[in-house]
C-alpha cells in the first residue's frame, strides 16, 4: 500500500474560451493512453446543489444574487468535492482540473467590491494543484472563438480585467505555466502533456499541499 504514488493535481485556467475544456478532455485522453491513470473534473461542478444555483445565475441576468453570495457559492462548490478529490488522489488518480480556486478569485476581484485577499479566503484549505496552465489568449482571438458571449461575464472588458488578474495570480507563484492558446489545438496539447509528463514523478513524490497557509 504504502508504495502507490498519489496522482498529481493539475488546473487549467485562463480567459474565456481560451480552449480550456478542450485540452484537459485531450490531456486526460493522453495520459490514459500512456497507462498513467488520470481523470477529469470541471468547476462549476453544475451537477450538486450549488451548482445547480449557480448555472441559474449564469445563464439568466435577471438573476440579482449579491456578490459575495456568489463568490462563496462558488467555493462551496469546491468544498463538495474536496473528499471526492482527496480520494482519488491518494489512489493514485491524476486529476486534470478545467477551472479551480483561481477562476473563483479572479472573477469575483475584477468586480472590485472585494478585495484579493477577502476573495481567497474561504479557498483556503482546498487541495493546493502541483501545476496550474494558464492559457493566454489574445482579444482578437478570443472574440474569434464559437460560443463567446452566451453567458455572463462574457463581455471585451470583463474578460481583459480577467486576463490582467490572472497574470497577478500567476506572478505571486511558481507553479504556474503561461500557454499561448493562439496555436492550434494538437500545438497547445503537445506542450500541455510535455509539461506534465515531465513534473509528474516529482508531482507523485511530494506531499499534497494547501491553498494559501
Ligand atoms: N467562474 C467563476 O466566476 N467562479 C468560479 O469559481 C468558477 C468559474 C470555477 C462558467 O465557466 C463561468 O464561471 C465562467 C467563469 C465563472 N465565466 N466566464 N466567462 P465555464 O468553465 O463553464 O465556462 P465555459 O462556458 O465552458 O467557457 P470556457 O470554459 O471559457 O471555454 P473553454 O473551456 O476555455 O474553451 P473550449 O470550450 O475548450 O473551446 C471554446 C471553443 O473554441 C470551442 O468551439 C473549441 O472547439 C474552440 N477551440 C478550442 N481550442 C482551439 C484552438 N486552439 N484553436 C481554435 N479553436 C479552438
Ligand atoms: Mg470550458
Amino acid at each position: 500500500m504504502g508504495s502507490i504514488k498519489r496522482g498529481a493535481l493539475i488546473v487549467i485556467e485562463g480567459v474565456d474560451r481560451s480552449g480550456k475544456s478542450t485540452q484537459c478532455k485531450k490531456l486526460v485522453e493522453a495520459l490514459q493512453k500512456k497507462d498513467i491513470s488520470a481523470k477529469l473534473m470541471s468547476f462549476p461542478d453544475r451537477t450538486t446543489l450549488t451548482g445547480k444555483l449557480i448555472d441559474d445565475y449564469l445563464k439568466n441576468e435577471e438573476n440579482k444574487l449579491n456578490d459575495r453570495a456568489i463568490h462563496l457559492l462558488y467555493s462551496a462548490n469546491r468544498w463538495e468535492n474536496v473528499e471526492k478529490m482527496k480520494s482519488l488522489l491518494d489512489k493514485g488518480v491524476t486529476l486534470i482540473v478545467d477551472r479551480y480556486s483561481y477562476s473563483g478569485i479572479v472573477f469575483s476581484a475584477v468586480k472590485k467590491v472585494m478585495s484579493l485577499d477577502w476573495c481567497k479566503c474561504p479557498e483556503s484549505g482546498l487541495p493546493k494543484p502541483d501545476l496550474v496552465f494558464l492559457l493566454t489568449l489574445e482579444e482578437q482571438e478570443m472574440l474569434k472563438r464559437p460560443g463567446f458571449g452566451n453567458e455572463r461575464y462574457e463581455n471585451k472588458t470583463f474578460q481583459r480585467n480577467v486576463a490582467n488578474m490572472y497574470e497577478t495570480l500567476c506572478n505571486e507563484e511558481d507553479n504556474w505555466i503561461k500557454v499561448n492558446a493562439a496555436g492550434s489545438i494538437d500545438e497547445v496539447h503537445s506542450k500541455l502533456l510535455q509539461a506534465c509528463l515531465k513534473g509528474l514523478e516529482k508531482f507523485q513524490t511530494a506531499p499534497l499541499k494547501s491553498l494559501f497557509f
